[in-house]
Formats: C-alpha cells, sequence, structure tokens
C-alpha cells in the first residue's frame, strides 16, 4: 500500500471528517487528507485539536480485513511511526509514547491521534487514521501552553511541511505492512518495549473514574492493563493517563 493519492486543501474543518466522507463514497485504502490548517481539529470525545497553520494534520484511509474491535490496535501503529518519524529528527532521549494515542517530547505533548472507524453489516468497513503534529509552531494559545511542544520548540528551526508528510507516511507504510505481516503481538511488544510502561505506576482518568495501579502493558484490544493494590487485573479502554 502507498499513499500515492493525497487530497490537500488550504482550511477545512477537520480532516478525519472530510476522509471520512470519502471513505464513505468508497475511496479506496491508500488515500489521505491534509490540510495546512483545521478549523474544526478535534481531539478524542470531541475535544479540541488546536490547528493553526505550520503544522501536520494528515488523515488516512485504511480498509484492513480484520474485526470490528481490533480497529483501535492501529493507533498504535501510527504512535509508532510517528515516534520513529520524531526520533529521526529530535533523538531518542525525550521522546514518550504515552498510552494511548499521544507521543511526548519531555513530558509535553508534540502529536496526537485520533482513530475512527466505519462498521457496515456487523463488518468493519474502514478505519480513519489522523495524525496531528506540531511542526512549526512557535508559541501556542494559553490554554495549552504549559502541556504542548513543537519540533520548532525543541530545534528552533523550522522543517518543510512536504517533507514532514511524505516521511511520515513512509514510516506509517512500514510499520503498517508490519502489522498486516505480523500481527498486533508485534506491534503491542514493540509498543510496550517503547513506551516503558510495564512496572510503572499510573492514574488513569476514565471520566469521573480515577484508576491507580501498575501497569503490566497492553491486551490485544489495546486496553491497558492495570494491576490494582487488590491484585486485580483491571483494563482501561478509554482513558487520560494522569501520571506514568
Ligand atoms: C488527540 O486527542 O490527541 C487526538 C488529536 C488528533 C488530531 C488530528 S489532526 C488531523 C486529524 N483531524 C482532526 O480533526 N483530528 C486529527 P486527545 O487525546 O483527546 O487530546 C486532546 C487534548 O490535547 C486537548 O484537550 C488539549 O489538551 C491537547 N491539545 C489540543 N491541541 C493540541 C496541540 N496542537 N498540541 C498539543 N496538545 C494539544
Amino acid at each position: 500500500m502507498r499513499f500515492s493519492k493525497i487530497y490537500s486543501f488550504k482550511k477545512i474543518f477537520s480532516t478525519n471528517d472530510k476522509a471520512f466522507k470519502l471513505a464513505s463514497r468508497g475511496e479506496p485504502e491508500g488515500a489521505c487528507v491534509i490540510s495546512e490548517r483545521q478549523t474544526r481539529g478535534r481531539g478524542r470525545l470531541n475535544r479540541k485539536w488546536y490547528s493553526k497553520q505550520g503544522n501536520l494534520y494528515v488523515s488516512l484511509i485504511l480498509r484492513p480485513l480484520m474485526p470490528t474491535n481490533a480497529a483501535p490496535q492501529l493507533t498504535f501503529v501510527a504512535a509508532l511511526a510517528v515516534k520513529e518519524f520524531l526520533e529521526k529528527q529530535l533523538g531518542n532521549n525525550k521522546l514518550q509514547l504515552k498510552w494511548p494515542n499521544d507521543v511526548m517530547w519531555n513530558g509535553k505533548k508534540i502529536s496526537g491521534i485520533l482513530t475512527e472507524m466505519e462498521v457496515k453489516d456487523n463488518r468493519l468497513d474502514f478505519v480513519i487514521i489522523g495524525i496531528g503534529i506540531n511542526v512549526n509552531q512557535r508559541v501556542f494559545p494559553k490554554q495549552i501552553s504549559d502541556k504542548a511542544i513543537s519540533i520548532y520548540g525543541v530545534l528552533g528551526r523550522k522543517m518543510s511541511l512536504n517533507k514532514v508528510r511524505d516521511e511520515l507516511l513512509r514510516y506509517f507504510e512500514k510499520w503498517y505492512a508490519g502489522y498486516l505481516k505480523k500481527g498486533f503481538s508485534y506491534i503491542k511488544k514493540e509498543w510496550e518495549e517503547r513506551s516503558r510502561i510495564r512496572g510503572r505506576r499510573v492514574v488513569v482518568q476514565d471520566g469521573r473514574k480515577k484508576i491507580e495501579g501498575i501497569a503490566q502493558g497492553l491486551n490485544s484490544e489495546g486496553a491497558l492493563l492495570v494491576k490494582s493494590s487488590e491484585d486485580e487485573i483491571l483494563e482501561i479502554f478509554t482513558g487520560d493517563l494522569l501520571c506514568y
């Protein structure tokens, strides 16, 4: 698979929304949507993704043959690709994978991933992987200024967005091919190794609930396994890691 078909926009509500519409109309796997900025960029749970000009906003259309409950696995495939791309620019030292969908630099968010899917007749029809990478942004809005960073913020120089796009897509293709060939157990192992999450004390906010315990890694669907103080293993499918 190659991302040979790229729909480019200067301004759009959300590249995920556009990719979703295209896929609903039959756009094949391998197409992607890119925009210079987004006016309604979204995170999970409809949270806002600040999307000023100068960063990468891309959504990929995938049509893997797999059960619907496996779709969240693709978030980890994308996270590995983003991390490998960023490692090449920033080195490995301060980059961290944060469950489930973030890539952090020195505790600040540099990239987020939004995985969405469509199910038709009980089967997975398509998956949209939306990736935002902060590339050339110098100043962030005050709501996120203490928790967001860009490649520019680390290196002090600008990067070509075409280069970022091309390299990211190349890394994604590589990890996606590995996933299709070797399955999620391969991705899970690579992600667990790189996130160094096993054995760490974590606090996860899931809606109003706060769950604390020792992380045991991922289950086969990408849920985070946490051992509680009563030695019970909890499977956490959604949430935000507050402490890790
Ligand atoms: C995410 O959600 O991190 C998923 C972000 C996905 C964005 C891409 S861009 C292309 C595609 N099109 C879209 O519309 N979306 C995708 P979540 O884990 O829920 O994190 C959201 C939180 O991240 C917000 O509540 C803020 O705290 C923070 N945030 C928002 N904008 C940010 C930015 N530009 N950089 C760093 N953090 C940000």
